[in-house]
């Protein structure tokens, strides 16, 4: 079955029209990424042009996916806005949820009956609202995103910030909160600042150890955790057209890693065929007629530094692997330069555990390459001297994996394979030991390596590789070995050296079938009750924030100054908090406990002015609440990257923080907060941030003037008497402001459907 199958022919069958009317529009050839968002726009095509990088957009995307983790908060907020089915086709994944501890067979068993109360209700609401779920086991959102729904030309967005995978499928797939999820399922229109566009232009081919994985932990390298922001990166050349699909989604996918708002390969002959592979033929045959209108006009490849904001060119010939980390996923060392790194910075270099798979690297070419790194090990008696583990991204792959043989290679050379979910890249790894905090390093091919992300150890050094040079490294159980140059002694004494990896980027007996872990919704499923136990610890009703007062917040005292690098793994960690992501007062128990306090250093302790003594950041949080003044925080620069979860927006305003001030802001947590109605603003000034002390009463001024472009005054009121009196930007917009005003963009949704 292809699903949605009526809405893609649709869409195919406008597309000619539509891209000539944005031609003719615009008056200048189109990038590819334009023809998506113009032939997206929610009051279509003839409205004009807008500026890249400073016009809002209003766009109605196709579709919307959410996973567990994230679709609770999304789906609770959707049943207050009094819809009875959602607008567009919509699905809900679950697969955060699982724990990796014994296995893949055991640990789903667990995962079912653990998180019983919160699937069931997933389950039930997308039954009543007619959304398509992936029940536990099925795998992680954007591989069945990418093997289901993604089509060349569409555009989506979902409850997850890796959802720019299906970029890899030639989709404009953009990664939000739940709030902006709401916004497409009750037929709003989804506001974005039209991006700026990357251009890059891969040159030459891969060879040898390098794969599609090196290509982004070049660019993020390059770029930095904070270079995409506000852009979209678009792909192209002969490099790209070498690549397989799969490779394509995964450097699309942690694309999330330098802040883009997504990128894109355009259509070409490996996107036919992993759409003819996964059982899509129809829509590989439309797409082939449209292939024009699928990738950026011809003047665009001729002179692109003419048309891109910014312009790089990578040969990929000359691409060694790649080892991203320690602690930020930017931090790029090529391989060959790895001892020299660690020796100079003292990483720890004996590798206790390797992991391969996760949403960015679990496609049959990781596997079969990173399978034939294991086999020519067996096969020259090495096995791994670090552990090493298997999260395969999808039930279609544990399947197809199984049947060719590749897990019994994994297994023989000591690995063991996890359950097809998340797991160990977001904190669901109950690692032996763990909590001992003992100083260790691991390497996988996930996308990210925040600290504690892994397995809750802020002393794990976690580094990220392809999964063929993580298996490689897990065989010889050092982060310095570098396959290319160096050799290995074997069991009988012998030195040996691995051979370069080769797979396929299809299964050549094709995917074969296998019950898919899909629930399609009830036909009549409008009728069903949503019920949600008053005792729960997971789920809680929410209940509408307050509006805006209508003055100017004054007194408000400092609940905490952030100190450098702040995620939103920071603000609302992962892990052992994944169990409240549907109960808003339980997850507000975790806000900013992964933070640094720039006045003491530490993490979860801070100043209480009510009381002068220090406590922890959500109890002074709670303290703050009660007094009704509500509280302020302010942080350094790209705060909130990472995670789309609008928990990390949540929960500061439930706590009652009323602003958010830093040097500068992650896209979808600067919209997160805005969607919440906190007041995000940035320093006019960056150094202003060192005027903040630690038992400052902060005014926010002239709020009954806010509007567009217009600085807001903040005044510092110092416990000595002295008052300092600095500026601060903000990004919203007019529709923007109407959120603050409301308190949330959703009470403007729920008025306009009451
Ligand atoms: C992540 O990779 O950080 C997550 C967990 O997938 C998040 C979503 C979440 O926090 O639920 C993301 O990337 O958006
Ligand atoms: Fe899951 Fe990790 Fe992918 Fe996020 S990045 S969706 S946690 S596998």
């Amino acid at each position: 079955m292809i699903f949605n199958i009526e809405m893609i022919m649709a869409f195919y069958r406008e597309l000619p029209a539509r891209v000539s009317a944005i031609r003719k529009t615009l008056g200048r050839p189109l990038t590819f990424s334009e023809k998506i968002l113009y032939s997206h726009l929610y009051h279509k095509i003839g409205t004009g042009s807008y500026k890249r990088g400073s016009d809002y957009v209003d766009f109605a995307p196709d579709r919307v996916a959410m996973q567990d983790a994230t679709a609770q908060m999304a789906l609770l907020q959707f049943m207050m806005a009094g819809k009875e089915k959602t607008t567009v086709p919509a699905s809900v994944h679950c697969d955060h949820l699982i724990m990796a501890k014994s296995g893949a067979a055991e640990d789903l068993k667990s995962a079912v009956y653990s998180n019983k109360e919160v699937y069931d209700f997933l389950s039930s609401v997308c039954n009543k609202y007619n959304i398509g779920f992936w029940k536990p086991g099925s795998g992680i959102i954007h591989q069945i995103i990418l093997e289901n729904y993604a089509f060349p030309g569409g555009m989506m967005i979902g409850t997850d910030s890796h959802t720019p995978n299906a970029g890899g499928l030639g989709m404009v797939a953009i990664g939000v909160g739940g709030a902006d999820a709401v916004d497409v399922m009750t037929g709003m229109a989804w506001e974005l600042k039209l991006p700026k566009l990357i251009g890059i232009n891969l040159k030459g081919r891969l060879n040898g150890w390098a794969s599609a994985k090196d290509i982004i932990l070049k660019v993020a390298g390059m770029l930095t955790v904070n270079g995409g922001t506000g852009c979209i990166v678009e792909y192209f050349g002969e490099g790209a057209e070498s690549l397989s699909c799969t490779g394509k989604a995964t450097i699309c996918n942690m694309g999330a890693e330098v802040g883009a708002t997504c990128s894109i390969f355009g259509y070409d002959g490996s996107m036919e065929k992993y759409l003819i592979a996964t059982g899509r033929k129809d829509v590989a045959e439309i797409a082939g007629k449209n292939r024009e209108h699928l990738n950026s006009d011809k003047e665009i490849y001729a002179e692109p530094s003419k048309y891109y904001d910014q312009y790089i060119e990578i040969d990929l010939a000359e691409l060694e692997p790649y080892i991203n980390g320690p602690f930020t996923p930017d931090l790029a060392t090529p391989i060959s330069q790895m001892k020299a790194m660690a020796e100079k910075n003292r990483w720890p270099v004996d590798v206790e555990v390797g992991l391969i798979g996760s949403c960015t690297n679990s496609s049959y070419e990781d596997i079969s390459r990173s399978a034939s790194v294991a086999k020519n090990a067996l096969d020259i008696k090495l096995s791994a001297k670090s552990e090493f583990k298997i999260t395969p991204g999808s039930e279609q792959i544990r399947f197809i994996a199984e049947r060719d043989g590749y897990f019994d290679l994994f297994k023989k050379i000591g690995g063991e394979v996890f359950a097809n979910a998340c797991g160990p890249c977001i904190g669901q790894w109950a690692r032996n030991g763990s909590e001992k905090n003992l100083v260790n390093t691991v390497i996988h091919s996930f996308n990210r390596n925040f600290a504690k992300r892994t397995d809750g150890n802020p002393n794990t050094y976690a580094f990220v590789a392809s999964p063929e040079i993580v298996t490689a490294i897990a065989i010889s159980g050092k982060l310095t070995f570098n396959p290319i140059t160096d050799t290995l002694i074997n069991s009988d004494g012998k030195e040996v050296k691995l051979a370069e990896p080769v797979g396929f980027d299809l299964p050549l007996q094709g995917f074969g079938t296998t019950g898919n872990g899909y629930q399609e919704p009830e036909k009549n499923g409008s009728r069903n009750d949503i019920l949600i136990a008053a005792d729960s610890d997971r789920l809680q009703q929410l209940a509408p924030f307050g509006e805006w007062s209508g003055s100017d917040f004054t007194g408000l005292p400092l609940l905490i100054k952030v100190k450098g690098k702040c995620t939103t793994d920071h603000i609302s960690m992962a892990g052992i908090w994944l169990k409240y992501r549907g109960h808003l007062e339980n997850i507000s128990n975790n806000y900013m406990i992964g933070a640094v306090n720039y006045f003491n250093d530490k993490t979860n302790l801070i100043l209480n002015q009510l009381t002068n003594q220090y406590d922890t950041v959500p109890s002074v949080g709670k303290a703050y609440k009660t007094t009704g003044v509500g509280s302020v925080v302010v942080g350094e620069e790209n705060f909130g990257e990472g995670s789309s979860r609008e928990h990390a927006a949540m929960e500061p305003r439930y706590l009652d923080v009323r602003v958010v001030i830093v040097k500068s802001f992650a896209r979808i947590h600067e919209t997160n907060l805005k969607k919440q109605g906190v007041l995000p603003l940035t320093f006019k000034d960056k150094g202003d941030y060192n005027k903040i002390r630690e038992d400052d009463k902060i005014d926010i001024v002239g709020l009954v003037h806010f509007a567009p472009e217009r600085q807001i005054s903040i005044v510092l009121n110092h416990s000595d008497g002295e008052k300092e009196t600095i500026l601060a930007k903000h990004s919203y917009n007019d529709t923007q402001i109407a959120w603050f005003k409301a308190g949330s963009a959703l009470n403007l949704i729920r008025k306009a459907n009451q």
